[in-house]
């Protein structure tokens, strides 16, 4: 691994010591969904694939995009909001973690309001990469804060907050409208379970892309200088080189459209024509015009992050947007009392 901490690099203080959760099980599960995904009718391929070093890379690139509006509007929110957002961690020491940290660019706009208290940084992403930028960035913007990078998916993530110190108020951060790529169900179990990993007086910033004008949105999930398409397609090119895959991209189209079923922008990479297709000792058919479904970036209206609140048990803090009302970011605490005394989801009368 070229990219792993050397002693002495650790010892110099050049490179992060991260917590390691998710190495040895990432490549024996990304062989196995890649199987089941294009084994299945709809084929399909999960998302969380997408940030490789190379797709994380791409992703920096789509956040650079002047049709990609999402980090930008974001950013706007946060610079305004960030003294409201703060506020209730400058009463004791405290923990930001970042889950899908990514390069904390937009974290730091509230992490740089802690200066002068006791707080640590615990960024969290399956991108290495993403963790050491963002750990350096920390350490010459804001020298004074301690970073404690975990590369992890989400739950793994999560379980690791529930092991965090008790003694420090947490401030978790979902941002960029990352929850969009899990259906509802799956969102709000994610919630509910980021909600019995906290404790009372702990809150949680999360970022929920808007529904708004189609044009908009289908700019900004299919750019003009094809960055997305790329992105979209480094999956496969992923798939080649880590499961000796033999895709030819040409053959392969990315396509984004809204649906109004799902409320939401869906990608997919359709196959130009009929084709098979190994990957190590498999093989796939595909036939012309096949798509695999590989991406939701589902949007919301107000009501519905109301609803994700209620149904995990938080209480709503605040709510901040955009001038545009492109964008919302839902500031959530957790209340007094144990998490299993919080509602169920939708209780029958
Ligand atoms: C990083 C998941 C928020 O869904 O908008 C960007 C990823 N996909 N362009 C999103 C993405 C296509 C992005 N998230």
């Amino acid at each position: 691994m070229p990219n792993s901490p050397v002693k002495s690099d650790l010892a110099d203080g050049k490179v992060p010591n991260i917590v390691e959760l998710w190495r040895d099980s990432g490549r024996r599960r990304f062989e196995q969904d890649v199987y089941e995904g294009l084994s299945g009718k709809p084929k399909r391929l999960s998302s969380m694939y997408f940030y490789d070093e190379q797709g994380s890379e791409l992703f920096r690139n789509i956040m650079e995009l002047p049709e990609y509006y999402v980090t930008r509007v974001e950013r706007e929110i946060l610079l305004a909001h960030a003294g409201e957002i703060v506020a209730p961690l400058l009463e004791t020491p405290c923990d930001v973690v970042d889950l899908g940290a990514g390069d904390g660019l937009k974290t730091r706009i509230l992490l740089e309001r802690l200066v002068g208290h006791d707080a640590r940084y615990v960024p969290i992403d399956i991108s290495q990469r993403a963790l050491v930028d963002a750990w350096r960035a920390c350490r010459e913007r804001l020298p004074w804060l301690p970073v404690l990078p975990v590369r992890a998916e989400y739950f793994a993530g999560i379980a690791h907050i529930a092991a965090l110190q008790p003694d420090r108020t947490r401030l978790v951060l979902l941002l960029g409208s990352n929850i969009g790529n899990m259906e509802a169900p799956a969102a709000n179990n994610f919630f509910r379970s980021l909600r019995d990993a906290l404790r009372p007086g702990d809150h949680v910033l999360v970022g929920f892309d808007l529904v708004k004008d189609l044009e908009v949105l289908h700019r900004a999930y299919d750019d003009s200088a094809g960055v997305t398409a790329q992105f979209n397609l480094n999956l496969l090119r992923r798939i080649n080189r880590e499961l000796e895959g033999h895709f030819h991209l040409a053959d392969f189209r990315h396509h984004a459209t809204f649906s109004h079923a799902r409320q939401g922008m869906e990608s997919y990479l359709v196959s130009r024509r009929n084709q098979q297709v190994r990957v190590g000792k498999f093989q796939f058919d595909f036939a012309a015009w096949e798509p695999i479904h590989t991406e939701v970036s589902l949007k919301y209206r107000e009501p519905d992050v109301h609803e994700f609140a209620q149904n995990a048990g938080f209480i709503e803090v605040g709510q901040f947007t955009d001038a545009k009302s492109y964008f919302l970011n839902a500031l959530w605490r957790v209340p007094e009392g144990p998490a299993s005394s919080s509602p169920l989801t939708r209780t029958d009368p």
